[in-house]
C-alpha cells in the first residue's frame, strides 16, 4: 500500500484549505493512512510531519504497521496526550462526521479552534490504488469461491443460522480474516426483510432463500448477494427473478467513468417499474466498498434518503442526503472507484430476491469482480 502518496494528497488538500493540522480520529482513516490495524489511536497530520498516538496494547504492532507517522504510545491517555501536541495550533481540522463532541472538547479545549473538515478523506478512499483494488478482489473471489461450496451443502430443513454457520466456517476456512458485515441468510417471506437476521425458519422447497455476505482479506472487504431456490422455482419467484436480474445488468450497463451516479440507479429502477415492481425496491442501488463495507460513492437518485441494503442509520449517506438536492452537485463516477450494484424486490409476506455484484468504473464502463454466475440457481 503507497502510504506516502496518500499522506501527500492528503497534505495537498490540507495547504490549499489553510488550516495548520488535520486531527484524524476515524480508524479505519488511520488505517488508510498509516497502515495500523488496530483500534485504538490518533493521528495529527502537519503540512511537514505526523504524529500517532496509541496504547501500550499496540506498543509492538505499531511499530510493525505505522507508515509515514512518528509514533507515540504515552503513559496516560492517549487523547491527553495528542492534546498536549496540538495546544499551540489556532485552528484544528477534525472529522466532524466522527468525532464526538464530548471527545473533541477534551482533545482541544473546547470547540473554538474546531474546523470541521467534512469527508476529506473518504473522498480520496473512494477512487481505489492498485494495491487496494488488488485487495479488494481477492476478498470478492474468496466469497466467491465459497457460494459454490455453500450451494452443495444446502439441504431441506436447514435453519438459516445452520447455513450462516456454513458459510462464515467456510469462509474463514478459506483464509477469510473476518467478515465484512453481519451475514444475511434469509429463507422464505424472511427474504423479504432486506435487513434480515438468520434465524430459526428452516428452509423447504421452492422458496427463495437470500444470501448476502461479505469477507475481508488484508483489511478490505467483499460483498455479494445471491438469491436461490431448493427445487424448482414456481413461477412468481422465476418471473421476480429475471426482473431483479434484468435491472441488475442493467445498472452495470450504465456504470463508466463520467456517469452520474443517479443514472445508473435510475437504469436498475426503470427496468423495475416496467415490471410493476419499482415499489418493491426500497433501498439504493450499491455503495462504494473498501476498508468498510459502505464508502463513497452512494448509487442512488439525486438527493435521495434510501439507503443501501445495509446502511447504517446515521451513517454517511445520510448527512449528504440532508443537503437540499439543488445545491449538490451531481455525484458522478470515477475511474478506479469499485462499487457494488444490487438491486432488490421485497413482497411482504412472500419473500425477496436480491442479486449483488462488486464492479469497478472503468472509461469504458463497468469491470465486473464477482465471478459467481447469475442465473436462478435451482438446488
Ligand atoms: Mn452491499
Amino acid at each position: 500500500m503507497d502510504y506516502a502518496a496518500r499522506m501527500q494528497t492528503l497534505r495537498h488538500r490540507l495547504r490549499d484549505s489553510g488550516l495548520p493540522l488535520l486531527l484524524v480520529t476515524h480508524l479505519p482513516n488511520i488505517r488508510y493512512l498509516t497502515g495500523f490495524s488496530g483500534s485504538a489511536a490518533i493521528l495529527a497530520v502537519w503540512p511537514d510531519k505526523a504524529r500517532f498516538w496509541s496504547d501500550g496494547r499496540y506498543r509492538e504492532q505499531a511499530r510493525i504497521e505505522v507508515r509515514g507517522a512518528r509514533v507515540t504510545i504515552p503513559r496516560g491517555s492517549i487523547d491527553a496526550a495528542a492534546a498536549e501536541a496540538i495546544r499551540s495550533a489556532r485552528r484544528v481540522g477534525i472529522e466532524s462526521g466522527y468525532l464526538s463532541l464530548q471527545r473533541a472538547e477534551q482533545l482541544l479545549g473546547g470547540l473554538r479552534r474546531a474546523r470541521a473538515v467534512g469527508n476529506w478523506i473518504e473522498a480520496q478512499r473512494a477512487v481505489k490504488d492498485p494495491a487496494e483494488t488488488a485487495a479488494i478482489r481477492s476478498a470478492v473471489e474468496l466469497a466467491s469461491g465459497v457460494f459454490g461450496r455453500l450451494m452443495r451443502q444446502l439441504r431441506p430443513g436447514m435453519a438459516e443460522t445452520e447455513i450462516a454457520g456454513r458459510l462464515e466456517f467456510a469462509l474463514r476456512q478459506a483464509g477469510g480474516e473476518g467478515l465484512a458485515f453481519d451475514s444475511i441468510v434469509a429463507a422464505g417471506p424472511n427474504s423479504a426483510l432486506p435487513h434480515a437476521h438468520p434465524g430459526k425458519r428452516r428452509l423447504k422447497p421452492h422458496e427463495p432463500l437470500l444470501l448476502d455476505y461479505g469477507v475481508r482479506l488484508a483489511g478490505y472487504c467483499s460483498d455479494m448477494s445471491r438469491t436461490v431456490c431448493l427445487g424448482k422455482a414456481p413461477p412468481r419467484l422465476r418471473e421476480i427473478y429475471a426482473a431483479v436480474l434484468e435491472s441488475q445488468l442493467a445498472g452495470i450497463a450504465a456504470v463508466r467513468a463520467g456517469v452520474e451516479v443517479a443514472v445508473v440507479d435510475e437504469a436498475c429502477r426503470a427496468v423495475l417499474r416496467r415490471a410493476r415492481l419499482a415499489k418493491y425496491f426500497v433501498h439504493s442501488t450499491g455503495h462504494g466498498l473498501g476498508l468498510e463495507i459502505h464508502e463513497p460513492p452512494r448509487i442512488a437518485a439525486a438527493g435521495s434518503p434510501r439507503r443501501p441494503a445495509r446502511q447504517k442509520p446515521g451513517g454517511p449517506a445520510r448527512r449528504r442526503a440532508a443537503a437540499p438536492a439543488a445545491e449538490t452537485p451531481p455525484v458522478c463516477l470515477e475511474t478506479g472507484q469499485i462499487v457494488t450494484i444490487e438491486p432488490g424486490v421485497y413482497i411482504p409476506g412472500w419473500g425477496g430476491v436480491r442479486i449483488e455484484d462488486v464492479v469497478r468504473v472503468t472509461p469504458r464502463g463497468a469491470e465486473i469482480l464477482t465471478p459467481t454466475p447469475k442465473s436462478l440457481i435451482e438446488l
